[in-house]
């Protein structure tokens, strides 16, 4: 079947060569050689960067591209108003025109990949078939890629399909089609990470989370971490937040002053797959291998773990360079770019040396804070789910839903500012629900009923919570520190979850009094914390009207469990 696909893609785009990629280092090898040869790569110093490589992308080609990305499912509803809908027929034949004979002159690459442990039965496997050595080059590090994956696929007898060509990278010839249905993947013209690089938001998101209502489990937009106190329990914790809201700090977050014994586990930054478990437990794997974070604002000071991986065998992507080829980036203290990320001497006045969405590429194994559980064949069990957006009123610092349903109606009333991880305006606040707005396969409306009924079939369902690190004072300033001291946070999150951090009732869900998380060693007064923590009543009554008028635009298919828990709320405040 797989072979069988293969020569028919073959057929189609006419490659002059056909690589079956195996995922060995002498593969590997020969790739950045070819890469180095034609220029997609740029060698970084070997005495500070061993094995690190630049590559510039085209300067039209920087983002993912919500616009150009599609659903196609044979009913529009099912796709839902939260994606761009294109009838599959009309979408393979749009595509087919682009693909045919676009390979001609290259090699075509078949990438055999697992999303998740080799052994593991909660993974899914995928094939992507692609014309770009560097999309193959960042699918070994992002990915379980080459001969044991292909093994497992021949014995599941069953994947998830994907065509990539960077095509001519016209940004007027660019589609990201996915037919869930069919378990078929379609990119054309882009070169750039989630676009193209399909294991990641492509499968690992967009299929799966379709995949998963079918099978009963939940795809999601999450980091996980382990939080492991000073009695040497370890307690996991999966948290979702926008793109460009901190997952990859928070996930390796290292514990200030006053937090000796406390250990965090790394055990990913992006993406989640939550599965019920026999004891009523939920259970998360990441189906990633690695790291495709953003660089700006990395440093020795927001995210010393980052950087001390950063330092080998990583891939940046459109970062600026010093004079003596090191990577750089705004953000870090030190060093001085000569080159900005298009390769052009570098001219503050022409904007910054690094891309705001240039990224790095490296294995999750590198990161000092890898304890080795993401490899565990049966993932690990989930204590707290945290949604967390980027909002600089209103939102308190840290809250926990009352039951599951609270928690699904925060989920699905998160907002945010946008980022620079997609193309378009950055900081227009959007509806984000469990930051999946640019990654749920399916139906909203669909989805908010698929997590009420996971919720249902758990005994013993992980306890929610929402966080805003985000807020900013009348002056402008954050309000809260953020990066190592969100460790106060994570502190409260898990001794709730354990049933022993105080809190008080509000109308909008559980919130530490100014005494329950610890401000000790930190410049946050208690009039600070009160107010990170204040519930501005006709502030949120007037949130929740916008958040009903989301909701209710989803027609007769959004559950009515989550109007009903949001009059709930409502009554509360009015109450108040
Ligand atoms: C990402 C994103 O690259 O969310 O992880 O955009
Ligand atoms: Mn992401």
């Amino acid at each position: 079947m797989l072979k069988d696909w293969v020569e028919r893609v073959a057929a189609l785009t006419e490659p002059d060569r056909i690589h079956w990629c195996t995922g060995e280092e002498a593969e590997n090898d020969a790739l950045v050689e070819l890469m180095l040869d034609n220029g997609t790569f740029v060698s970084l110093n070997p005495g500070t960067h061993p094995k690190c490589y630049l590559h510039r992308s085209d300067p039209e080609d920087v983002a993912r591209v919500e616009h150009l990305t599609f659903v196609c499912t044979t009913e529009r509803e099912d796709a839902g108003p939260n994606n761009n809908w294109m009838d599959p027929e009309e979408a393979e034949e749009k595509m087919r025109g682009l693909f045919e004979g676009c390979m001609r002159g290259r090699t075509m690459y078949v990438i055999p990949y697992c999303m998740g442990p080799i052994d593991s039965p909660l993974s899914r496997c995928g094939v992507e078939i692609t014309d770009s050595p560097y999309v193959v080059a960042n699918m070994r590090i992002m990915t379980r890629m080459g001969s044991e994956a292909l093994a497992r696929i021949e014995r599941d007898g069953t994947f998830v399909r994907g065509m990539h060509s960077t095509g001519e990278l016209d940004p007027e010839r660019r589609f990201i089609m996915h037919f869930p249905e069919k378990l078929l993947i379609q990119s054309y013209g882009s070169g750039y990470g989630g676009n193209a690089l399909l294991g990641k938001k492509c499968h690992a998101l967009r299929i799966a989370s379709h995949q998963a209502r079918t099978e009963g489990w939940l795809a999601e937009h999450m980091l996980i971490m382990g939080v492991e106190n000073p009695q040497g329990e370890v307690f996991y914790v999966a948290g979702a937040f926008p793109s460009a809201c901190g997952k990859t700090n928070l996930a390796m977050i290292i514990p200030p002053e006053g937090y000796e014994g406390w250990k965090i586990h790394t055990l990913g930054d992006d993406i989640c797959w939550l599965h019920p478990g026999e004891d009523g437990r939920l259970w998360a794997i990441n189906p990633e291998a690695g790291f495709f974070g953003v660089a700006p604002g990395t440093s020795a000071e927001t995210n010393p773990n980052a950087l001390a991986m950063l330092s080998h065998d990583a891939i940046f992507t459109n970062v600026g360079e010093t004079a003596d080829h090191q990577p750089w980036w705004e953000g870090l203290p030190d060093g001085e770019p000569v080159l900005d990320w298009k390769g052009n001497p570098y001219d503050p006045a022409q904007g910054p040396a690094a891309h705001p969405n240039s990224r790095f590429t490296v294995a999750l194994k590198y990161v000092p804070t890898y304890t080795g559980e993401c490899e565990a064949p049966q993932g690990v069990p989930i204590s707290a789910i945290v949604f967390g957006g980027r909002r600089e009123r209103l939102v308190p610092l840290i809250m926990e839903s009352e039951s599951w349903q609270h928690g699904v109606l925060m989920g699905s009333a998160m907002a945010s500012e946008t980022t620079a991880a997609a193309t378009g305006a950055v900081g227009v606040v959007r509806r984000d629900p469990m930051a999946m707005k640019p990654f749920c396969g399916y139906n909203y409306a669909d989805y908010f009923r698929h997590w009420l009924e996971i919720g249902e079939s758990l005994d013993d369902p992980p306890a929610i919570f929402h966080v805003n690190w985000f807020r900013k004072d009348a002056d402008g300033k954050f309000m809260w520190p953020g990066f190592g001291e969100n460790m106060r946070v994570l502190e409260w999150i898990v001794n709730r979850a354990l049933g022993k951090a105080g809190y008080k009732d509000t109308p909008i869900g559980r919130m530490p009094t100014r005494h329950d998380v610890n401000l000790e060693g930190i410049k946050v007064s208690l009039e600070t914390m009160g107010e990170l923590m204040a519930v501005d009543r006709e502030a949120w009554q007037q949130e929740l009207s916008e958040i009903r008028e989301y909701l209710e635009s989803y027609g007769d298919r959004l559950p009515q469990e989550l109007i009903t828990e949001l009059e709930r709320v409502n009554t509360a405040l009015s109450d108040a």
